[in-house]
């Protein structure tokens, strides 16, 4: 129904609210009748992707792999949302690099560490406090902010549906809805 096709490229803190974003954002785009769909560490990580850990070249080739998958869903002419941390500048490059000009949207989801820690929804900023999990992300592992992306998201400051809204005006000023 002549749309477009891209991915939603996610990228921020554990806790920032990538997942809720992308999905919230995957809903509103099947009742437009659009196709998209939602990759995470839900489907990736558990799946595709078990064999990889933290380490900074684990999460390059979780990066690696995500991207090429992600590619397969726009050559299938879909959306793709991707919610992963996705901390280093180059892998998040290299991803923007395997896809036509247009086709790549990043979005960071900008979140204060200190409010990520205060929401922790799965514990998992205090154990990494205690030395539980090494290399976590903000804690004791670099994130390196996006420097131009397509759109910053506040989610400290927006609501979810302020958040949605503002993506899909984003997807139709580029024709891609
Ligand atoms: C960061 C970790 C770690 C470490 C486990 N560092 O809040 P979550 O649980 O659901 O999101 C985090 C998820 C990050 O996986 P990604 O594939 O998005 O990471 S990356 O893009 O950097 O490859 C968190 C959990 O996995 N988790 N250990 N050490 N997050």
């Amino acid at each position: 129904n002549g749309h477009g096709s891209a991915v939603l490229w996610f990228t921020g803190l554990s806790g920032s609210g990538k997942s809720t974003l992308a999905n919230a954002l995957d809903r509103q785009l099947a009742g437009l009748g659009l196709n998209s769909y939602v990759l995470d560490g839900d489907n990736i990580r558990h799946g595709l992707n078990r064999d990889l850990g933290f380490s900074p070249e684990d999460r390059k080739e979780n990066i690696r792999r995500i991207g090429e998958v992600a590619k397969l869903f726009v050559d299938s002419g879909q959306f793709a949302l991707t919610a992963f941390i996705s901390p280093y500048r180059e892998d998040r490059r290299q991803v923007r690099e395997l896809l036509d000009e247009g086709e790549f949207i990043e979005i960071y989801v900008r979140c204060p560490l200190d409010e990520c820690e205060r929401r922790d929804p799965k514990g998992l900023y205090r154990r990494a406090r205690l030395g539980e999990i090494p290399e976590f992300t903000g804690v004791s592992a670099p994130y390196e902010e996006p420097e131009s992306p397509e759109l910053v998201i506040d989610t400290a400051e927006a609501t979810v549906e302020e958040s949605v809204e503002e993506i899909l005006n984003l997807l139709e000023k580029r024709e891609l809805i």
